[in-house]
């Protein structure tokens, strides 16, 4: 057989094993995976380097109105190509319905704005508004389109379902093999701070994190999953940043809950502190849920470390550090004016695998799942996340023994700032292909905008999340039948 390319001699490192030996890449797929490979129109020299599937971006937001009409800064071009340097070879951005908005439309904007893409993407649908039509018509459509996981809000007026309208929209996930991310904050908690901070005159950045206490993270991510068992659907609480959270996930998972969680590197590498930087300086750090303390981080890679989480997903929602994106309200404004997110996509893996593996907290199988092969199989993407033959070519090499010094500039985002500025980090991604293309190789991108496509998606691979009995809804117990 003769291959298009041969990678050869790398350690490949899957999410169950790492071994010597080359790859064979035929049409963009995975062809043949050995010891030893002949031929190859194109060799590639992986000696010394790690070969590992692509990192799947599972959490980022990219060419998306936020709910008070903020644009975030990266669209699908500038987001894919600071994906692709970070070691990305697909992602899966958010498709935002604003309330009034039909799912369809959303949909077709989304396609537009992601034709640019110089890596293949799916979207999370964020549902809103979720009228009759949309449960019972749109939805359905998306999820036949291969949009198979919608995200909900417990927080912010504008996007906040209330419980009623997050279980209509956890019966409408369950019947279609849909998974339901949640953001978990308890949005009246958050209000009711948010009051006592105004009323003190207490509108430094630093207040945000005041305003959004671990209590109400913690006491959504609970509902949210007594919702979901109600419902027996399954469930992705995304972004958590707290130890008692935590805590909640992995005990119901123990208990057997259809559950996923994912943490982000800025909750593993930040603290609150940093909102306390002089002037405005602190707004950079401003996102939600917060960014917490020392504690917290030791808690959080504790969980990373032992499974609570599936992913480390990178949340990226660029708004630049001027009047188009954090203070488009104004540059001298109270916090809650301030625009909530920050960027990471290109951050995520290199901060994931020099604090994580280089650090001695996770093994190097553990960094591919945490990066790709869980997105993979929690969001049904089913050629990706893995190298095997048949798979898609997705493909990232990395030097694992150099090291670099974290700068804006190296993001290749559409950025004026990184959180992790100055952060000094071992092994980066050298190589990274997307179906066998190279994206980025010897520091530059090697495509040009559209070369990603739209991945259809399968439903959660649910094995090893059987879900919980709920006793109401046991025939033997009572009339629970009936309502299914
Ligand atoms: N939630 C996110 O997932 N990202 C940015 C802001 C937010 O509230
Ligand atoms: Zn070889
Ligand atoms: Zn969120
Ligand atoms: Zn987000």
């Amino acid at each position: 057989m003769e291959f298009d390319t041969v990678i050869h001699d790398g350690t490949i490192v899957t999410a169950g094993e790492i071994y010597r030996g080359d790859v064979g890449i035929t049409d963009g797929r995975i062809a043949a995976v050995a010891e030893r490979l002949p031929g190859g129109a194109r060799r590639i020299d992986a000696g010394g380097r790690l070969v590992m599937p692509g990192g799947i971006e599972a959490h980022a937001h990219i060419a998306q109105e936020s709910s008070s009409g903020v644009m975030s800064a990266d669209d699908y071009r500038t987001g894919s190509i600071s994906a692709a340097f970070g070691g990305n070879s697909s992602f899966v951005p958010f498709a935002a319905q604003h309330r009034g908005q039909s799912i369809d439309d959303v949909i077709a904007t989304y396609d537009a704005r992601a034709a640019s893409s110089v890596i293949d993407y799916s979207y999370h649908l964020i549902v809103s508004d979720p009228t009759e039509d949309v449960l019972t018509d749109q939805l359905p459509r998306a999820f036949a389109r291969g949009i198979t996981s919608f995200k909900v809000f417990m927080t912010y007026d504008l996007m906040n379902l209330g419980d009623g309208g997050m279980l209509d929209i956890l019966t409408v996930a369950r019947e279609h093999g849909a998974v339901t991310m949640v953001h978990a904050e308890n949005n009246d908690m958050v209000k009711w701070m948010n009051r006592r901070m105004a009323d003190k005159g207490l509108t430094a950045p630093r207040y945000h994190a005041v305003s959004r206490p671990e209590l109400a993270e913690e006491e959504a991510i609970n509902r949210a999953i007594q919702l979901a068992k109600l419902a027996d659907a399954p469930l992705f609480i995304v972004h958590v940043s707290t130890a008692g959270g935590a805590a909640i996930v992995q005990r119901e998972k123990l208990a057997g809950a259809k559950l996923y969680a994912e943490t982000c590197p800025q909750y593993l590498a930040l603290t609150r502190a940093d909102l306390d930087r002089p002037g405005m300086e602190g707004a950079k750090y401003i996102c939600s849920p917060p960014l917490r303390d020392v504690q917290t981080q030791e808690a959080l890679w504790h969980h990373v470390a032992t499974g609570t989480f599936e992913s480390v997903s990178s949340d990226h929602a660029p708004y630049r550090f001027d009047e188009t994106g954090k203070f488009l309200n104004g540059t001298d404004v109270p916090y809650p004016k301030i625009a909530n997110g920050m960027p990471g996509i290109a951050a995520r893996l290199p901060y994931l695998f020099s604090e994580g593996v280089v650090g001695g907290r996770i093994t190097m199988e553990q960094f591919v799942a945490l990066s790709s092969t869980n997105a993979a199989r929690t969001f049904g993407i089913e050629k990706k996340g893995r190298i095997a033959p048949g798979m898609d070519a997705d493909i990232a090499i990395w030097n694992p023994e150099t090291r670099r010094t974290v700068t804006a500039a190296d993001q290749h985002d559409n950025m004026d700032y990184t959180p992790f500025e100055g952060m000094e980090l071992q092994g980066v991604p050298e190589t990274v292909m997307t179906r066998g293309t190279p994206v980025v190789e010897d520091g530059a991108l090697k495509v040009e905008p559209g070369n990603g496509r739209f991945v259809a998606r399968a439903p959660a691979d649910l094995r090893g999340r059987p879900g919980a009995a709920v006793k109401e809804f046991d025939p033997a117990h009572n009339f629970g039948s009936d309502l299914r």
